[in-house]
């Protein structure tokens, strides 16, 4: 399965903006041709399937737009420069060239194609670069450098077109990420509840463009839409990564596995990143590859990602090329910085899911009290917050001095992180080691582990141990861990009789190895206790069972109460696991799957699937004699093959969403992550 790439070419150096105009000036054709020149640089594009572009047609165009405004922006190819600038001005931060037209239908007919591709089963998923971008054009009018509306003309397109095949509503979810405020697409599918639009925007309690009341963290759509429109408000510049992360796991995340759409769509902007001039945040461009990990895990892998906004050239193409590196199914990077999402944007993520509470299942214990109040008055004091704020890296304010400053230094950031990051490939992606018995059932991309001799592993086990460790399963399995670690491969799983012994064999290993920090993940009806107190393992216990043992910062037991239907503990992946995951960051993951019959195979691929997230996607699965299914669930989600379908939603029990907030509670100044509420 592969990943397409459609780029609108014909654009280069035509489409620019002819006369004065100071607020347009940076939306230029170089963002296309640099993003293109870095995806060549990392030899990215001859790994993606091209699919030329075309027109899009009158028709798609009015899909969302009416006649009178499709003529008019028709009217502007023959135009002379002092009318394009006349029709420009009766439109909000706009600028017309007598190309854009052909422009915009290409950029239209790009973003179809796309959608087509991925609908049709012929690639995973994808991404067009185009201009001009879309989000905040609306039926009658251009705004914000917009001239169509791209990605809501593909959900139109996508629901007429697959909707109808299958005599069903077809949902979409449609996912902003630029740092504007898509009001196009929100005013479009304002009262539409087959249409789930997430954006999150730099808003500044409404100061910042485009300055809407409709912008703010209440607006969650009209009449049969409510509930359906997702606005996160940032009143602050500088959030990071962990903000960026924090908002996902506790907002989108949650709402986007209980609507369950069958298409994703991404307005794809990168002027959130850091060093765009516009956004002022502090996001890395390895932030936008988590991001991107994250919504892969949606509509079985069906995702499409857009170019909207994105100013700073060279923050704007490294995003780019994290995003499709991603897409395409390499390990992940690292994120830098220290994990701990800022105050406002904890003000932020607790007002949207009191906003929303009564529309969601998996929000239903929420609070309903919004934290305004605070809010206002933290920004009227003008005071960046003294303990985090989002700026891990360089805020403007930090940088001060000068803009030219600032662009040097974070030019020069990015071109540090990306050489670490672009190195990031092992050939091959998955190493197994079972019995003789299983291996004629593997996918053909895997590697079987033959097995090394003791010598060659420097195996340092002594004593009781030593003859243990003799032992060809064992041997094998330290061999795959081996190989993980040394970037041989990205991934492994090996069988194994007696779970916790074949973990402490592991553990030893990894500490003969400089292995800093180990995340392992034990579920099944299991009570392992190791903490070491040097911070070198964190362990996580999920258990049907009640443990007789406290909680301790790295020795966590996560009790789920058995459910009726088998339970995809969902919740506890994104509302415990991931944060403590996150704000840990890991060097290598163990998951151990033991005997159980609480946990359904879903939740456990899904769990598996977003913890390869973490450590650079460097993962050992231990996995005790089980039935066939599981461990053919859990290769596919290794080898990245294909996108399994992780299940439906079924809301958690009471009792274990409160379990989860009082453990919450509990660890949340140890794991910063764990915090999703300002007060
Ligand atoms: N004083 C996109 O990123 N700024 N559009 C207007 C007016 C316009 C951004 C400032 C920014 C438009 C797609
Ligand atoms: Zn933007």
């Amino acid at each position: 399965m592969q990943t397409v790439l459609l780029y609108c070419c014909c654009q280069k150096k035509m489409y620019v903006c002819l006369f004065f105009s100071p607020v347009c000036e940076i939306e230029v054709p170089e963002r296309l041709s640099s993003c293109y020149e870095h995806l060549q640089r990392y030899n990215l594009i001859e790994r993606c399937v091209s699919v030329p572009v075309r027109e899009g047609t009158e028709d798609e165009i009015m899909l969302v737009h009416s006649s009178d405004y499709l003529e008019v922006v028709k009217s502007t190819e023959k135009m002379k420069e002092e009318e394009l600038q006349k029709t420009s001005a009766e439109y909000d931060a706009v600028y017309f060239h007598p190309t854009t037209y052909r422009c915009a239908k290409l950029a239209v007919g790009a973003t179809l194609e796309l959608v087509d591709a991925v609908m049709s089963g012929r690639t995973r998923n994808g991404m067009a670069l185009v201009r001009p971008p879309g989000h905040h054009s609306q039926r009658n009018a251009a705004n914000g450098f917009c001239i169509f509306n791209n990605v809501a003309i593909a959900a139109k397109h996508a629901q007429k077109k697959y909707g109808l095949q299958r005599l069903s509503i077809y949902l979409i979810l449609i996912v902003d990420w630029d740092v504007h405020h898509g009001q196009g697409i929100q005013y479009i599918f304002d009262e539409d509840p087959s249409v789930l639009y997430f954006s999150w925007h730099r808003f500044e309690h409404q100061q910042f463009w485009p300055s809407l009341r409709a912008s703010d963290y209440d607006a969650v759509g009209q009449g049969k839409g409510k509930g359906f429109n997702i606005n996160v408000p940032w009143n602050k510049v500088g959030m990071g990564n962990a903000d960026y992360v924090a908002v996902f796991l506790y907002v989108l995340l949650p709402l986007a596995f209980e609507f369950d759409p069958e298409l994703v769509l991404v307005s794809a902007g990168y002027d959130s990143g850091i060093g765009d001039p516009e956004g002022q945040m502090c996001a890395t461009p390895e932030c936008f590859a988590h991001l991107t990990h994250f919504l892969m895990q949606l509509a079985k892998g069906k995702l499409c990602m857009v170019l909207e906004g994105g100013y700073h050239l060279r923050s704007l193409s490294e995003s780019v090329c994290m995003t499709i590196k991603t897409l395409l199914g390499d390990p992940l990077p690292h994120l830098s910085g220290e994990m701990a999402p800022c105050l406002s944007a904890l003000e932020s993520i607790h007002n949207v899911r009191a906003a929303h509470k009564q529309y969601w299942k998996c929000l239903a214990y929420e609070s309903t009290i919004p934290l305004q109040d605070l809010s206002t008055r933290s920004y009227q004091t003008g005071k960046a917050e003294s303990e985090q704020t989002g700026a891990q890296f360089i805020t403007p304010q930090e940088a001060g001095k000068s803009h030219n400053d600032e662009v040097i230094k974070t030019d020069r950031f990015l071109e540090l992180h990306m050489k670490k990051m672009m190195s990031l490939k092992p050939p091959v992606r998955t190493a197994v080691a079972v019995g003789e018995s299983l291996t004629h059932l593997l996918p053909p991309s895997v590697q079987i582990e033959k097995g090394m001799d003791a010598k060659e592993l420097n195996i340092t086990i002594s004593g009781f141990d030593a003859e243990l460790a003799k032992e060809e399963k064992v041997l094998k399995m330290l061999a795959v861990l081996e190989k993980i670690i040394k970037k041989e491969v990205t991934n492994g799983l090996a069988k194994t009789s007696v779970a916790p012994l074949s973990l402490a064999f592991v553990l030893k290993h990894c500490s003969d190895l400089n292995v800093q920090k180990v995340l392992c993940v034990f579920v099944g009806d299991m009570d392992m206790k190791i903490d070491l107190g040097d911070g070198k393992v964190l362990l996580i216990n999920i258990s049907a069972k009640q443990s007789e043992q406290s909680n301790t910062k790295y020795n966590i037991f996560f009790h789920w109460k058995e459910d009726i239907e088998t339970t995809t503990f969902f919740s506890a992946v994104t509302g415990f696991i991931l944060p403590v995951a996150y704000s840990y960051q890991p060097d290598l993951t163990v998951i151990v799957i033991g005997h159980n019959q609480t946990f359904s195979n879903d939740g456990i691929s899904l769990l598996l699937s977003l913890l390869q997230g973490l450590a650079q996607s460097q993962v050992l699965v231990l996995i005790q004699d089980t039935e066939l299914k599981l461990l053919q669930d859990i290769l596919m989600v290794l080898t990245n093959d294909f996108t399994p379908f992780f299940g439906s939603y079924t809301p958690a029990l009471k009792e274990n969403v409160q379990m989860i907030k009082e453990l919450r509670q509990q660890l949340q100044q140890e794991w910063k992550m764990l915090q999703c509420s300002g007060k």
